[in-house]
């Protein structure tokens, strides 16, 4: 049976024009700053995203953890929403790592504003510890792919910036928000100090991930890089990949985009299914399933036996996620099947 892999875009496997370019990479030392094809992917994404300098990481939550460690302090706080990936999926990193608390904010749809952070706000004091950082995802995973309206990301940073503080972006899909939106991802990211982003997410590079920002931040960044074992020599044949990612692949994720539409109206129509498919607007899709009676590990379970993988991500919240390596047919397959199956509770 065809197996439709809609569990994350991160199943993404190279295309072939990828794996050509890793073949003919030309490679060095990284750690001596020696690989020019991951020079020349750093100095790249720095110049897509309008910042000073890059560094090529080997995963989103390497990135992440780096940023969050440049700025702040040991016993700071970090002002995040409440369904963060840097919260809820990469092992408590910013407490592990660099030595902080989260000051979650919980939300509808995963995107703060510029109120709700104000109002959490700590200057240092006597008693509590002082805010050292406030975190966005954009797009937001656990809230449907969404994005942040621009002015309110702006907001955010301008009112963050007049208090001291400094905005990471965890752009993990910063290309998916720049497709939905028309915008660059220059523009998404003009206001904000530093960005990840995935290149081995919808844009489909076997491996990595980049941090941009200020050229001071992300020397310091290197050494974080290496104590946490992201020194990696000849990776030279990973970031030839990633400057296919970088390049060519962005103008495909309309297409991501369209197929997620398409599941999330097949989905609204399906009796006990909870979807808005006017939220779907990039390549993530949330649904609740507990108008079927089924939880959603029964759901996943029920639709791997069909040959379509999903995620389950809350008791009765399922997630799929579109990507290249699943085309329209596959998707149309998946959505057959979802049909068949409901059917059939
Ligand atoms: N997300 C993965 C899982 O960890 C949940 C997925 O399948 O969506 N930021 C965001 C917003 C992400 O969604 C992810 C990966 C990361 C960071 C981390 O990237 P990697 O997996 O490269 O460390």
């Amino acid at each position: 049976m065809p197996i439709v892999d809609l569990r994350s875009d991160t199943v993404t496997r190279p295309t072939p024009e990828m794996r050509e370019a890793m073949a003919a990479a030309e490679v060095g030392d990284d750690v001596y700053g020696e690989d020019p094809t991951i020079n020349r992917l750093e100095e790249r994404a720095a110049e897509i995203l309008g910042k000073e300098a890059g560094l090529f990481v080997p995963t989103g939550v390497m990135g992440n953890t780096i940023a969050l460690k440049l700025h702040t302090e040991h016993g700071q706080e970090i002002i995040c929403d409440s369904r963060s990936h840097i919260l809820n999926y990469e092992l408590s990193m910013m407490a592990w790592f660099a030595g902080c608390v989260p000051r979650a904010i919980p939300t509808a749809d995963g995107l703060l504003d510029w109120d709700r952070v104000k109002a959490e706000y700590r200057p240092s004091g006597p008693h509590w510890a002082s805010t050292g950082l406030v975190e966005v995802e954009n797009t937001h995973n656990v809230g449907g792919g969404t994005i942040y309206p621009q002015s309110q990301l702006d907001a955010i940073c301008d009112g963050a910036h007049s208090l001291g503080l400094p905005v990471h972006m965890d752009g993990a899909r910063l290309f998916n928000c720049a497709a939905a939106t028309g915008l660059s991802p220059r523009d998404i990211a003009a206001k904000v100090d530093t960005v990840m982003f995935c290149l081995s997410k919808g844009l489909g590079a076997p491996v990595g991930s980049m941090l941009v920002g200020p050229r001071k931040l992300i020397d310091r960044g290197r050494t974080y890089r290496k104590r946490l074992g992201g020194g990696m020599r000849q990776a030279g044949i990973l970031a030839a990949a990633g400057l296919i990612a970088l390049e060519q692949m962005p103008a495909r994720l309309p297409q991501d985009h369209a197929n997620a539409r398409m599941l999330a109206d097949v989905l609204a129509a399906l009796p006990g299914i909870a979807i808005d498919p006017t939220r779907v607007r990039t390549n993530i899709l949330i649904f609740d399933v507990a108008g079927t009676g089924l939880t959603a590990p029964d759901f996943a379970a029920r639709m791997k036996q069909r040959g379509v993988l999903m995620s389950a991500f809350g008791p009765t919240l399922v997630r799929i996620v579109t990507h290249y390596d699943a085309p329209l047919e596959a998707c149309r397959l998946a959505a057959d099947k979802m049909k068949e199956m409901v059917k059939a509770i």
